[in-house]
């Protein structure tokens, strides 16, 4: 017979409660999920897709306005590659296959890749 009337039954603490008192401790738990792994979608240069294009493509697809567009289209050009944007990494596949199939389908030979930052 474990559960005799005279025994008082063994308690852990509730969560967040320590100690005999009637104080309240908030204890700093460590935190158990790690944020996702970001990757940064990359346009490349080439020589015979349209700047246009290039442009029209930031724009749609990373929701960017014609000024920042043109200007990531242009860093791109002179330095041969440029971030058009960060996310987690499904949805930075999911961009890249936006772009190639945009690309491909008006016959363009732009090249588009995800890669993990840090
Ligand atoms: N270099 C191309 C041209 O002169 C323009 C271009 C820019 C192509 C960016 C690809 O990712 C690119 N028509």
């Amino acid at each position: 017979m474990d559960r005799m009337a005279t025994k008082i039954p063994k308690t852990t603490p509730a969560p967040g409660r320590t100690g005999g008192s009637d104080s309240v401790v908030l204890e700093r738990r460590p935190q158990r999920t790690k944020p996702p792994q970001m990757h940064q979608v990359v346009l490349l240069n080439d020589d015979f897709t349209p700047m246009e294009f290039v442009v029209l493509v930031i724009q749609e697809f990373f929701n960017k306005d014609r000024e920042s567009a043109t200007q990531i289209m242009l860093k791109i050009h002179l330095e041969g590659k440029g971030v058009c944007g960060v996310f987690p990494k499904d949805i930075a596949a999911t961009k890249v296959d936006q772009v190639l199939g945009a690309a491909r389908q008006a016959g363009h030979p732009l090249q588009c890749v995800h890669e993990p930052i840090e």
